[in-house]
């Protein structure tokens, strides 16, 4: 293992020396050697006030149903303030989308319309539901058409996205800005003291890094030593450039989602004040973690809580993350670049807020003597387990009802992630050592330092189909559109696996 990751890293400092030689290399490689990255801390105009996306609107059908819309098109924005108008997608608006929320045990019902020249899905990241709603790229919808999946939401209180997930297209939909948050309540959540008014001190924070073209359009230049896919230098947080928040209250609640493609970034703030993280992908922590960074790969999310004192200002920052692949493989990755975030602003009077309490979730946890099995997922290349995507197979298949072990482990030079549709799943080591407290509640997606293989177990309940998968992949869209990605179906005991629509079905009505 240590020779071929040597060997990874050897490969890629030839590359960067030839790439730098070469002539058409002059430009990517010498720019990333000479600099180190992109650094914007200190550079930031936190000039324009925090976008928040607003809070979807929802009826109540004759059924008891809420039922939301949802209607992704095409739109333009000037981010820069500057006239250049960026040509855009969001969902009811130029720009990313609305915030959903739902309460556990609620049947909802989102009607997407697809406003759209070219066919896309969208896909509940994070949802526990059955897999003909999951919006995977079995569930596209033609331009004009509205797909309306349906489910009950069955799981505990969270900060879950949506986005889509047409199979080579998902970086494309994404960059051009379509997703959005997903935010579930429940008892248990709502009877702890924790920041929780929307938009006030409990706020929604999408980073995604953009690349810009002298014209104002989005560019997606690729890395092409690392391979990852884009790295962009500007930060837009819910699609604002340079933003503040102005804080009214003594504390205030981040919900973190890096909805970025290929870009890992580590949170902290300005002073490395620690901070309390509460949440991870899949809900609250069973207790309250302080520490002063969370890392964060694409698709995953942290909920953390920020004391201010009054009339002071701190920055949201993102310092190199620790991508594990070695100093130079890592620089070519994001390793060495830092951001400014988001400033946070308070007021000179700020409202109480209750401290933060230790206990928040106490969770089961899943025991590795109670799996049936255990399989093992090895991401090399565009490929897992040797095999690239293919929508008419079924790579794995999987018994309701069953807990299964899952070792995923990435032998590329390069950064990958792990993301598992349908469930949330609990890390048990991590290169063999206990996971750190961001990775001890529930998650769906898991960063994949090269040969540092996760455990991971997880249960599959409630919803089975022999025809219709789920998908597991790298959340690095540029590698789950080039085929870094598997499908599962989950069967009643005894069940075989069936046959999946092959390519080009389509859900919804015209
Ligand atoms: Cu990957």
């Amino acid at each position: 293992m240590a020779g071929r990751r040597s060997l990874a890293r050897v490969t890629i400092g030839v590359l960067a020396v030839v790439l730098v030689l070469c002539c058409g290399g002059v430009a990517v490689g010498g720019w990333a050697l000479a600099r180190g990255g992109t650094d914007t801390v200190g550079r930031v105009d936190f000039v324009r006030p925090l976008a928040v996306p607003p809070l979807a609107e929802s009826r109540v059908d004759e059924r008891g149903r809420r039922v939301f819309d949802l209607l992704a098109r095409e739109g333009q924005r000037d981010f820069h303030g500057d006239g250049r108008l960026t040509r855009t997608a969001g969902f009811d608006g130029d720009f990313l989308g609305p915030t959903l929320r739902a309460k556990r045990g609620e049947q909802v019902v989102v009607n997407v319309v697809n406003r759209l020249t070219e066919e896309t899905s969208v896909h509940w990241h994070g949802m526990h539901l059955p897999a003909r709603m999951d919006g995977g790229p079995h569930q596209m919808v033609r331009p004009g058409a509205t797909w309306s999946p349906t489910w009950t939401v069955n799981q505990p209180a969270a900060t879950l996205w949506y986005h889509p997930h047409p199979h080579g297209q998902t970086e494309e939909h994404v960059y051009r800005g379509l997703a959005g948050m997903f935010i579930l309540d429940d008892d248990r959540e709502a009877a702890l003291p924790l920041p929780r008014q929307y938009g006030v001190d409990d706020i929604p924070v999408i980073v995604q890094d953009r690349d810009f073209s002298r014209g104002g359009q989005f560019k997606k230049t690729r890395n092409m030593i690392a391979g990852i896919g884009v790295l962009g230098d500007t930060l837009l947080v819910n699609g604002t450039v340079g933003p503040y928040l102005d804080v009214r209250t003594e504390r205030v609640r981040l919900r973190l989602l890096n909805g970025s493609t290929a870009r890992t970034y580590d949170f902290g703030l300005s002073d490395d004040r620690p901070f309390a993280l509460i949440g991870s992908d899949g809900g609250l922590l069973p207790r309250t973690a302080r520490v002063d960074r969370v890392q964060l790969s694409p698709g995953e999310r942290a909920e953390i809580v920020v004391d201010l004192r009054p009339g002071e200002r701190v920055t949201l920052r993102s310092t190199p993350p620790e991508l594990g692949a070695g100093a130079l493989a890592d620089r070519f990755a994001g390793g060495a670049d830092r951001f400014d975030v988001l400033q946070l602003r308070a007021a000179d009077t700020l409202a109480a807020s209750p401290p933060v309490p230790q206990t928040l979730a106490p969770t089961e946890r899943l025991d590795p003597a109670d799996a049936e099995r255990t399989r093992r997922f090895t991401l090399t290349g565009r490929s897992i387990n040797g095999r690239s995507m293919e929508l008419d197979r079924i790579d794995e298949t999987v018994t309701r009802g069953s807990t299964e072990v899952w070792e995923v482990s990435n032998r590329d030079g390069t950064p990958h992630n792990f993301h598992v549709h349908d469930v949330q799943f609990q890390v048990l080591s991590v290169g063999g050592s206990a996971p750190p407290p961001a990775l001890s509640g529930w998650k769906d997606t898991v960063y994949l330092a090269p040969n540092r293989p996760v455990r991971l177990i997880m249960r599959f309940t409630d919803h089975s189909d022999p025809d219709m998968p789920y998908m597991y992949h790298c959340h690095l869209l540029y590698h789950e559109d080039a085929g870094m990605m598997g499908q599962f179906v989950v069967v009643e005991p005894g069940q075989r696996a069936g046959r999946p629509p092959r390519s080009g079905d389509h859900s919804g009505h015209d």
